[in-house]
C-alpha cells in the first residue's frame, strides 16, 4: 500500500485534513466463514483537501489487483433503479448520436454488462472493459464482449491501434477509483473519436459534504470530485467539459460530457459559478464535515442502543461498500445488527468486513420479522422500501442513517 503526501491530480505538496475514519477493513472484502478466524487487512482511512486544484481525495492507494479483480462482490444489475437509469442514459446517446451498427461503445468499468446491453439489443457493437473477473464472466454470458482487465493508457494505444476508437465512451463510478488518474483520462482521449464523446459518472462532492455521505468514503473511492477539479484535469488532456447534469442516483451524482471540441455549455458555466459562490473550492467548505459526521455517529449509536434496551431486533439491508464504512466507523456489530440482507447472490452467506455480521437474502426479513431494518444502501431506500412493502405491513420501520438517522 502506497502513502501519498502529494495531490492525485496536480501533485502539489501542502494537502489539507478534513476527515480521519481511522483504520478499516476494505469495504468490498466480504469473509467467508472460513476466513472469520484469519488476521483481516485493515488500512488508513484518511481524506484530504488540495487547495492549489480543490481535489477532495483519500491519501491511501491500496493495490487495485486487491480491490477489483477476484471476488470482487458488486453487481450492478441487482438494482433495478440502476437498471433503469443505465437504460434511459444509452437510449438518450443513441438517439442524440444518431448511433447505428457502424458504430462503437466502449464502457470502462462495465462490470456485468448492465449498460452495454441495451446498446447489444438494437445491434450496435459494444466493448466493455473490466478486471472483476465475475462480473465480467456475467457480461460475456449475456452477448457483451468483455476485456477482463484494466484500462490504461497503454490499452487505449493499443485499442485505437486496431482501429477501434470509440463513438461514446460510457465510465460510471470508475474515474474515482483509478489510481493514475491522468493516464486514464489520456486514455480516453487516445480511444475517443475526435467526434466522440466520453460520458462519465461520478459521486458529486457537494452533495457528499451536504448530505454528510461519509460513507461513501472507502479506499476504493481515491478522489471525490467537484466540476472544477474536474474541469481542469480534462483541460490537462485536450478534452473538453462541454455539459453536466446533476443526478440523485448514489445520494448525487454528476453526468459529464466531455469531447475534443470546446462548446462549454451554460449548465457547466453555471455549476463552475455554483461551486466558486458556494466556496467548494477552498478548504473552509470542509471544515465542519468532521464535526457533523462524528454527530451523526453519536446519534446513530444512541438511537439504536436505545432500541436494543428496549428489547427490539435489529436487521440491516444492503451489503454495500458504504455499508460496511458506516458499521465499522460507527462501531455497529452482531450486538446491534442480527444479520445484513443483500439480493446479490454472490454476497449472501458471507460475513461484513470488519463487524462480520451475518448476509443473507432479503427474504429473511419476513422470516424473522425484525421490528426495524437499518438501510445501509440508503441510496436505494425507495426501491427497497417498495420492494419490502410486506415487512412494513407487517408492523416493521425502517431506519435511514444519513444525512441524520430517521426511523419511517
Ligand atoms: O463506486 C461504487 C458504487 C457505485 O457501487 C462501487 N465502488 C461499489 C458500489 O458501492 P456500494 O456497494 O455502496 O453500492 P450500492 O449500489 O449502494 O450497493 C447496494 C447494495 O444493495 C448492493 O449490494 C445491492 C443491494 N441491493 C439489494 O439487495 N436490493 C440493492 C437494491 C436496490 C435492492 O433492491
Amino acid at each position: 500500500m502506497a502513502t501519498t503526501m502529494i495531490c492525485r491530480s496536480c501533485g502539489h505538496a501542502g494537502l489539507e485534513s478534513v476527515l480521519d475514519l481511522g483504520r478499516t477493513a476494505l469495504a468490498d472484502r466480504l469473509l467467508t466463514a472460513e476466513q472469520l478466524g484469519e488476521p483481516e487487512p485493515q488500512y488508513p482511512l484518511v481524506v484530504v483537501f488540495c487547495p492549489q486544484c480543490s481535489l477532495l481525495q483519500i491519501l491511501e492507494t491500496v493495490p487495485p489487483e486487491v480491490l477489483f479483480c477476484e471476488n470482487y462482490p458488486y453487481y450492478s444489475s441487482f438494482s433495478d433503479a440502476l437498471l433503469r437509469h443505465s437504460r434511459d442514459n444509452a437510449l438518450d446517446l443513441i438517439a442524440r448520436r444518431e448511433l447505428g451498427p457502424g458504430s462503437l461503445a466502449v464502457e470502462l468499468a462495465s462490470n456485468d454488462g448492465y449498460l452495454l446491453k441495451n446498446y447489444v439489443e438494437v445491434g450496435i457493437p459494444v466493448l466493455g472493459i473490466d478486471p472483476a473477473e465475475g462480473p465480467a464472466r456475467a457480461a460475456a454470458t449475456i452477448g457483451v464482449p468483455t476485456l477482463n482487465t484494466f484500462f490504461t493508457a497503454e490499452l487505449a494505444q493499443q485499442l485505437a491501434g486496431e482501429g477501434r476508437r470509440a463513438d461514446v465512451i460510457h465510465a460510471n463510478n470508475v474515474l474515482a477509483h483509478v489510481a493514475d488518474t491522468n493516464g486514464f483520462v489520456s486514455g480516453i482521449a487516445t480511444l475517443l473519436k475526435d467526434s466522440g464523446v466520453a460520458v462519465i459518472e461520478v459521486p458529486y462532492v457537494k452533495d457528499l459534504i451536504e448530505h454528510r455521505e461519509f460513507d461513501t468514503i472507502y479506499h476504493e473511492h481515491l478522489c471525490y470530485f467537484s466540476a472544477t477539479a474536474l474541469d481542469r484535469l480534462f483541460r490537462g488532456h485536450g478534452l473538453f467539459l462541454n455539459e453536466v447534469k446533476r443526478l440523485p442516483i448514489h445520494g448525487g451524482s454528476l453526468r459529464l460530457y466531455v469531447e475534443k471540441v470546446e462548446r462549454v455549455g451554460d449548465s457547466v458555466k453555471g455549476l463552475l459559478k455554483l461551486e466558486v459562490d458556494d466556496r467548494v473550492d477552498r478548504i473552509d467548505f470542509y471544515r465542519d464535515f468532521a464535526r457533523q459526521v462524528q454527530q451523526l455517529r453519536t446519534d446513530l449509536r444512541a438511537l439504536l442502543g436505545a432500541l436494543r434496551a428496549q428489547g427490539k431486533r435489529i436487521a440491516a439491508y444492503g451489503a454495500a461498500a458504504k455499508g460496511a464504512t458506516l458499521i465499522n466507523y460507527v462501531g455497529i456489530g452482531p450486538e446491534q445488527i442480527d444479520f445484513v440482507v443483500d439480493r446479490n447472490v454472490h454476497k449472501q452467506g458471507k460475513y461484513m468486513p470488519g463487524q462480520h455480521i451475518p448476509i443473507l437474502g432479503p427474504e429473511k426479513l419476513l422470516e424473522a420479522q425484525p421490528e426495524y431494518v437499518l438501510l445501509l444502501a440508503w441510496n436505494f431506500a425507495a426501491e427497497i422500501m417498495d420492494q419490502q412493502a410486506e415487512y412494513a405491513q407487517r408492523g416493521g420501520r425502517f431506519i435511514i442513517p444519513v444525512p441524520e438517522p430517521k426511523v419511517v
